[in-house]
């Protein structure tokens, strides 16, 4: 047939459509979203480019772990939550350790995760990746929702951030199921379901009564401390905390992630009393720190004599583990400004002797720290004590670098080693002791901060999550890792029990060359045996400010059982019997 009429055809306009992918990306832009972290595939992989597309970075990883614990770093160091974007059933469970882990530190990450179609997952009938991702999560996440629909999205998007930064901060997961992210809506209505929510992150200011309890207690201690941790880092009230050392006269201990808020070194320090201070002190305030195992749940040392004024945001802390004699709950700025100002109005009655007595003891423990260190100095091969002395130097006057560092001797070894001076430097495997934030944590603080990153990593540390360098390379980040190689877990000296003649449950690879693998992705790399060459290498590597991983060759024999913490082995090597 043919048409008498020339005008040209149009196609008919039908109004223009959204996903609910799009959708997602714009409520996550809506509330300052400007970063995801994941590993894609069905059913993320578009929400992925769509972010991209729209101006969020996405960092991509090799394990969603990592992601996670990149995206967890990042909600600690900018008080914004970090976002995890994972896929179904497995990418969901590995992201989950971190979201869970995320939980445990008070740390504000989303985890967005594809879910599979819920008719045939909730009658089990085989569905790909089918997995039940809102129930497995539901107990391990600060909250968990499900968005089954487009128009649902920008409120669980709000919800989600919400639940994230608000209170007591943590991980929630945001579950997507497959049609929902892929359903089609008009664009025009999609428009109107989006809005700026008003104060994401509440003031929660203390009642004035437990106010004045607490300034009462602390005006009347005669041998007062501060306990500074995390909470206060993440809180960024640096200043006012420094306005109640200086006000009060009051010595202070921080916490490992705590270290810096104010510094390490400085004259009111008691870092290394913190046995003194339990046994002795008649008052402690806790800011932002949690009396829990890292404190001896408030006894072993500590004197039952000595009363607590807690500050902290969520109201079933108070009492955990031993009663509380001033609780003051609220955000930890309004809390401190309360307790601030009501100080004005009073006199501090300590007890003249007790910060000097603290000094002496700093200065005689500090010069201890020294000798060791000069008598570790010349070690061959290395151990932890030689590879620290050459680092701390170096890392101290290169202040604005965030240090990661996880391990069990190369861990406690590197915090009492290397004095901070600047908050929210330092992120470590924190309230679980966990192993296998390394790598993840270090995007996170590098993407999310700008700033060099230093990972300080044990090997056995290193391996949980090593294959994640790649990523530092891949995003070209300026992330030195530095892996102290001792051949194994807390040593590379452990002896086979049987007559198999495989390896010590402890023992890894002590002549592996982990620089390869840095080769490998193209890093800046290095392998060390002495201290000059470690000296040499650090220097460089930080100065390159791009990728760049040293292997420091220790001893098997540097680092004992469990680090510092052996003391809770139900039993240790020694006592076994086979
Ligand atoms: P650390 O391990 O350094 O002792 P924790 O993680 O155990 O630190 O404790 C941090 C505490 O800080 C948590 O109890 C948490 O509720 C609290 N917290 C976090 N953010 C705030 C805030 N903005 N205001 C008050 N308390 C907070
Ligand atoms: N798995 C996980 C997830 N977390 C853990 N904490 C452990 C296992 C047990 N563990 C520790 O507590 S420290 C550690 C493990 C495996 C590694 C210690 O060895 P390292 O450090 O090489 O990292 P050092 O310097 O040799 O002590
Ligand atoms: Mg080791």
């Amino acid at each position: 047939m043919t048409t008498t009429n020339n005008t040209p055809q149009t196609a008919p306009s039908y109004p223009a459509q959204v996903t609910g992918m799009d959708i997602l990306v714009r409520a996550l832009r809506m509330v300052g979203i400007d970063t995801m972290y994941g590993l894609v595939g069905i059913p993320v992989t578009e929400v992925a480019y769509i972010a991209q597309g729209r101006g969020i970075r996405f960092i991509s990883f090799r394990h969603e772990q990592q992601a996670g614990m990149a995206a967890a770093t990042h909600g600690y160091l900018t008080g914004k939550p970090g976002v995890l974007l994972t896929v179904s059933s497995l990418g969901f469970m590995n992201g989950l350790t971190a979201t869970t882990n995320a939980t445990v530190n008070c740390y504000p990450m989303i985890q967005i995760s594809g879910s599979s179609v819920r008719e045939p997952i909730d009658l089990e009938q085989g569905t790909y990746e089918g997995l039940d991702q809102l129930n497995v999560a539901k107990p391990l996440v600060k909250a968990a929702y499900r968005v089954n629909k487009p128009e649902d999205i920008p409120t669980a998007v709000v919800r989600a951030y919400r639940a994230a930064v608000s209170g007591r901060p943590g991980g929630v997961y945001l579950d997507v199921t497959t049609p929902c992210l892929g359903a089609i809506m008009n664009a025009e209505d999609a428009d109107k379901l989006f809005y700026q929510p008003v104060d994401l992150c509440p003031a929660m200011p203390p009642a004035q009564e437990a106010v004045d309890r607490a300034v009462s207690l602390l005006a009347g201690a005669k041998k007062p401390a501060v306990i500074i941790g995390k909470g206060a880092a993440y809180a960024r009230v640096e200043d006012k905390i420094k306005a109640l050392i200086d006000k009060t006269g009051v010595p202070y201990f921080p916490m490992s992630m705590a270290k810096g808020v104010m510094p390490d070194n400085g004259p009111l320090s008691a870092l290394s009393c913190r046995s003194t201070i339990m046994q002795e002190a008649d008052v402690v305030v806790l800011v932002g720190a949690r009396l829990n195992w890292l404190l001896s749940r408030g006894h072993g040392k500590w004197s039952p004599d000595t009363k607590f004024i807690q500050l902290d945001i969520d109201p079933e802390e108070i009492d955990c583990n031993r009663p509380i004699a001033a609780p003051v709950v609220g955000d930890l700025a309004s809390s401190l400004d309360a307790i601030l100002a009501g100080l004005d109005k009073t006199t501090m009655s300590m007890d003249p002797t007790w910060v000097p007595a603290l000094q002496k003891e700093t200065a005689v423990k500090n010069a201890k720290f020294a000798e060791r260190l000069k008598a570790n100095a010349t070690a061959m091969p290395m151990d932890h004590w030689t590879a620290l002395g050459v680092i701390k130097p170096i890392l101290e006057a290169n202040d604005d670098i965030i240090l990661v560092n996880e391990g069990a001797n190369t861990l406690d070894d590197t915090r009492d080693c290397i004095d901070m001076s600047k908050p929210r430097c330092r992120v470590d495997c924190a309230t679980w002791a966990i192993m296998g934030m390394g790598m993840g944590s270090a995007v996170g603080a590098a993407v999310a901060t700008g700033q060099r990153v230093v990972a300080i990593e044990g090997d056995s540390a290193f391996g949980f999550s090593g294959m994640d360098f790649s990523t530092i390379c891949r995003f070209k980040l300026p992330v030195t890792v530095v892996i102290f190689n001792n051949g194994g877990i807390y040593n590379g000296i452990g002896q086979n029990m049987g007559k198999d003649g495989d390896p010590a449950p402890t023992t890894l690879d002590i002549h592996a060359r982990y620089d390869k693998l840095g080769e490998a992705f193209g890093a800046t790399t290095f392998y060390v045996t002495t201290p000059q060459e470690l000296e040499a290498a650090f220097k460089e590597a930080i100065a390159c400010k791009g990728p760049a991983l040293i292997d420091v060759q220790l001893g098997a024999d540097s680092g004992k059982e469990s680090g510092h913490i052996g003391y809770l082995n139900p039993a240790p090597l020694e006592t076994i019997i086979v």
